[in-house]
């Protein structure tokens, strides 16, 4: 293997860091305030982040023959997917659907925006399903988070991860718990609420990363293992099969491999299954979101993390030492809020 020697950040990534001190009460305090206008400038600047980034890992790479070694130097983004260095921690963050104050609750208690303040190197990856479900319509809450997330990648690109959901892609109409098309259309009215969640899901479903590989052993998606992916590169050039699959599907021991899901889109996927697909990523353990349960499955292979309150439901999110490799999800630091 050959060491590769990445251009420093600064070099590389000076247009894309931003240096004032971020500040969690005026993110919260701005999320839903905004007006249609105010939010189409946000996505403007995420859109414009996002091709950035995907940029320049496409000019990182070029010119490189074989698969390198890499060496530490910040998130990079590579097609869809998203590389977490052995260096750093990472705040792992499930489901929030519509509920703005779960996501506020998992930054305060981990002291995101102070650690970051003072120059640790932090990470916060989100794993989809910003919207729907929520507890009432009016509180907007799909908008707050999604703002809220907006925000954050604006502020902090480097040490923000936003993965896509089912929820956040899916078109009107195709799954029966969806709220947000009717939230967007009481906030903004008819002309500009449709076109503002248009953009919003097509920012998911097609400029976001699907997945992360941590370099610590650890895969992110929302959904979970595609039996379409025998290499890295099936998901880093998805096909539509692996998009969706990557976004929808759900563990089930009961499946040996792949099997029929009762979603009508994607499939349940086993423990062979999911052992295969991790090695096709050169990963040891999955991290998801995509169901209201925290639980280690699939003989510890498998985290499934939630992060909203809903009834009943237990959230949690995890943190993850970059420099310490994964071998089982039980090595996952989870912490229950
Ligand atoms: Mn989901």
């Amino acid at each position: 293997m050959k060491a590769l020697s990445r251009p420093p950040p600064d070099e590389a990534q000076s247009k894309l860091s931003f240096t004032q001190a971020l500040d969690l009460d005026r993110i919260v305090r701005d999320a839903g305030s905004r007006n249609a206008s105010e939010v189409n400038l946000l996505l403007d600047a995420v859109t414009a982040r996002l091709i950035e980034e995907k940029e320049a890992g496409r000019l990182w790479m070029s010119g490189i023959d074989g698969r390198g070694e890499r060496v530490s130097n910040g998130m990079w983004v590579q097609g869809y997917v998203a590389h977490l260095p052995m260096a750093g921690t990472a705040i792992i963050v499930g489901d929030t659907h519509s509920r703005p104050h779960c996501l506020e609750q998992v930054l305060r208690v981990t002291r995101f925006a102070e650690r970051l303040n003072g120059g640790e190197e932090i990470y916060l990856a989100l794993l989809g399903d910003y919207v729907d479900k929520p507890n009432s319509i009016k509180e907007c809450g799909g908008v707050k988070v999604l703002e809220m997330i907006m925000d954050l990648k604006i502020q902090r690109p480097n040490n923000v991860i936003i993965l896509p959901g089912n929820h956040d892609i899916v078109e009107n109409g195709r799954i029966n718990t969806q709220q947000f098309p009717q939230e967007v259309l009481g906030k903004y009215g008819p002309t500009d609420g449709p076109a503002i969640r248009e953009r919003y899901r097509r920012l998911f479903a097609e400029l976001v990363p699907l997945a992360i590989r941590f370099d610590n052993g650890i895969f992110a998606v929302h959904g979970g293992a595609a039996s379409t992916v025998k290499t890295l590169s099936d998901v880093i050039n998805p096909t539509q099969s692996t998009r969706e699959q990557l976004i929808w599907n759900d563990p089930d021991a009961q499946v040996k491999r792949y099997g029929p899901s009762h979603r009508g889109a994607g499939f349940h996927f086993g423990g062979d299954a999911l052992k295969e697909f991790l090695g096709a990523v050169d990963s040891s353990v999955l991290v998801r979101g995509h169901q209201r349960k925290v639980a280690h499955e699939l003989d510890s292979t498998c985290l499934t993390l939630n992060s909203m309150d809903y009834g009943d439901s237990t959230k949690a999110y995890a943190v993850v030492d970059l420099r310490r490799a994964v071998c089982r999800t039980s090595q996952i630091k989870i912490n229950y809020f």
